[in-house]
């Protein structure tokens, strides 16, 4: 199989989306997907990961539409038993999904790095593309709750306050010692694209860029990159990511998400109703390119890649 030559940095949900619509562009088996890992935890004694998962799952058209994380058909019968021993279901794990955890947690239990654990899965979903997490270190996002100056893990803050709290920190616990892994630097090195899917850039994106030597490998890349504003008109189309990058001093707008990837990108995918911002990412040193960023469905999806890898192929020109 040729190596791949698309990477595509991602998080969770809009990532997965993202990546249906570049498998229709190009042929899977050219893109290497490296993928966030600071949102895993272990509950329960299993290892979740809930990024890898619905990248997985998503791709394999089995992710739950409505939730957008967890398998379609679900049902909640361990949750339920669970449920009875005390406030141990607000995670929500599937029964089906447990099934993933299961063998992820056998498989780590047997010695298996994260990445051969993710191959393996990825393989028995049929995925053409490489599902890689970005190290095999383990990284854990911590969130600082401005209002009360809690410390929370990612999932308290996402699902046990529904990311409903204000924050003032944020930060990635075990990054410092984490190595990105081999097969990660060898998609970075021999990338004719780099992408940088529309996921949440403090909590998502960063722990991926934040991994020492991946924005090194990146950055002496030959490849151009080019990345997908999450933010559109002010707002992020599912989550936190508006929300975090102006508590944390940030400017929430596809602007302020140029300014804190500038130093790495080439080129800005922001969409049509930002394109008055266009100077102001220009002036970040970010060649805009404007055009439909939302992902409505497969087709726009599809679209939207085309347009990202059109604005990789001819680098930090600008949108003829
Ligand atoms: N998100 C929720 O809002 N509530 C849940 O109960 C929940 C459970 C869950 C289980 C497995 C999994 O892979 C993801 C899950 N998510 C849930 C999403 C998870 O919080 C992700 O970290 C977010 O999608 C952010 O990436």
């Amino acid at each position: 199989m040729a190596e791949p030559d698309i990477v595509v940095i991602c998080g969770g949900v809009g990532a997965a989306r993202f990546l249906k619509g570049l498998v229709r562009v190009v042929a899977p088996e050219r893109i290497a997907a490296v993928v966030n890992v600071a949102d895993d935890m272990v509950l329960h004694g299993l290892h979740i990961s809930p990024d890898l998962d619905t990248v997985m799952y998503t791709l394999a058209e089995e992710i739950d539409p409505d939730r957008g994380w967890g398998l379609r058909d679900e049902t909640w019968a361990a949750m339920e038993t669970l449920g009875r021993y005390g406030d141990r279901n607000w995670f929500n794990l599937g029964d089906r999904d447990l099934g993933t955890h299961l063998q992820r947690t056998g498989r780590l239990g047997e010695g298996a790095s994260l990445t051969t654990v993710t191959q393996e899965l990825a393989a028995s979903w049929e995925l053409e593309l490489s599902l890689l997490p970005v190290t095999d270190d383990a990284i854990r996002t911590r969130v600082t709750r401005s209002d009360t100056d809690e410390e929370l893990s990612f999932q308290e803050y996402f699902v046990g306050q529904q990311h409903g709290v204000p924050v003032s920190d944020v930060r990635f616990v075990g990054i410092e010692d984490a190595k990105p892994t081999d097969e990660v630097l060898a998609a970075i090195d021999s990338a004719s694209a780099i992408l940088i899917a529309p996921s949440n850039p403090i909590v998502s994106i960063a722990p991926v860029l934040d991994v020492p030597g991946v924005r090194n490998a990146i950055a002496v890349a030959s490849a151009s990159v080019v990345a997908v504003s999450p933010i559109i008109g002010g707002a992020a189309i599912k989550g936190p990511a508006a929300n975090m990058l102006r508590e944390l001093g940030h400017d929430p707008s596809a602007t302020g998400v140029a300014r804190l990837l500038a130093d790495l990108v080439d080129v800005m995918v922001i969409d049509d109703v930002d394109a008055a911002l266009a100077t102001g990412v220009r002036a970040e040193g970010v060649v805009p390119w404007v055009t439909n960023t939302i992902m409505s469905d497969p087709e726009a999806a599809a679209a939207l890649a085309r347009t990202t890898l059109a604005a990789a192929m001819l680098g930090g020109t600008d949108d003829r």
